[in-house]
């Protein structure tokens, strides 16, 4: 807490912090809430910069989107959404970054909340529709300059080639009770190579690759989803990939690292709405293939996050933030079985979209 004290120096907030109040919920970054003694409040974070290697390529990001969005606002008056902005340090820079580490602070999007919001069907849909609007309007206009701050980020076999060169190297205190998620993932490779060639060969788009359920904000009072958040890994890549994801994160189980195998599954009445809320915004500028794509991505990318959180569990937890021991187990299983119960139900979701969303393609 010191830290952030000394942190806030660099920042001009019109009026004294009062409060600091961790957040959690992030697995990477360390997220803080700040309100100042007239009641406003930014978000200060600490960035992950064995994650994020490259602080200002991340940032430079951040701020040609924000720049983006918020101009888009502007343009066609958006005032029921909302959408992130950096405030900039006294020196007039996107970040501060000192022997402490590198720190960052958005304003708060005012009246809004994250996490408390009950997982409904309407809500989701609203959520959807949010990613949508993101994704939609940072691929008008002018195409955006963005670095690739992480590489391969959706590469699924590279995902399962370092998956399984950590098995070889890991000890067996961390095997015990992988076995079958690794040799199931294991399974997966040829499935996870056709789609990946599949998705490689399409359009590459601004997307915004974390598409999940923390990372939207609603209103305090009317519920509604207001904007997106966690601009971290906006990139150019496959569109379909944030309706994976967010199929993944919003149709399955609420807790990402869920243990009770019958709370495992898709909620199709949530699929439902999440196509309906994130298609909607998209529909008049999705391609065919990315059309096609959307079918399989869901199972990838729950295979693909199964992977990972396999790789950091065999690995010693060094990626991803764990609250206690084994949780990255834990979210693998969880991830897979989902994985799993969605490949049951592809055939009800195939017909879904194709029928009732994409108008037979
Ligand atoms: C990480 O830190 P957070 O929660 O925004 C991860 C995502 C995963 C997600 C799973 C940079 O995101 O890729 O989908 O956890 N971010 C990074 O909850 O690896
Ligand atoms: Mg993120």
């Amino acid at each position: 807490m010191a830290e952030v004290l000394k942190i806030i120096k660099a920042y001009d907030f019109y009026s004294p912090i009062d409060t600091v109040e961790r957040i959690s919920g992030g697995n990477i970054n360390k997220t803080y809430k700040l309100t100042t003694s007239d009641g406003e409040k930014y978000i200060l974070q600490k960035i992950n910069t064995s994650v994020f290697k490259d602080p200002d390529a991340l940032m430079d990001n951040v701020v040609a989107v924000t720049t983006r969005t918020n101009a888009i606002k502007k343009e066609k008056s958006l005032d029921k959404t909302e959408f992130l902005t950096i405030k900039f340090t006294v020196d007039g820079k996107s970040y501060y970054s000192g022997p402490e580490g590198c720190y960052r602070v958005y304003e708060y999007m005012p009246n809004s909340v994250t996490g408390t919001v009950a997982q409904t069907a309407s809500a989701v849909e609203d959520a959807g529709r949010a990613f949508g609007l993101f994704d939609r309007i940072l691929n008008c206009g002018e195409p955006l300059a963005l670095h690739t701050v992480i590489r391969d980020f959706h590469n699924t076999p590279k995902r399962l080639a370092d998956l399984c060169e950590i098995y070889k190297k890991a000890p067996e205190s961390r095997k015990i009770g992988v076995k079958s998620t690794y040799e199931y993932l294991v399974g997966q490779g040829e499935f996870l190579q056709k789609n990946y060639d599949f998705f490689s060969g399409i359009e590459r788009r601004v997307v915004h690759n974390d598409v999940k359920w923390s990372n939207v904000a609603f209103d305090r009072k009317s519920g509604r989803a207001v904007g997106v958040l966690d601009l971290d890994t906006v990139m150019y890549g496959c569109i379909a990939d944030d309706f994976g994801d967010g199929v993944r994160s919003f149709a399955g189980p609420e807790k990402e690292d869920e243990i009770s195998i019958g709370a495992i599954g898709v909620d199709m009445e949530k699929y439902k709405a999440f196509s309906r809320g994130f298609i909607g915004e998209l529909k008049e500028i999705l391609t065919d293939d990315e059309k096609a794509a959307f079918i399989c991505s869901p199972i990838c990318i729950a295979l693909e996050l199964a992977m990972r959180f396999l790789s950091d569990h065999l690995g010693g937890d060094v990626y991803f933030h764990t609250e206690y021991e084994g949780q990255n187990l834990n979210r693998a299983k969880c991830q897979a079985a989902l994985g799993r119960d969605m490949e049951a139900r592809l055939p009800d979701m195939q017909k879904w979209l194709k029928t009732e969303v994409f108008d037979g393609f």
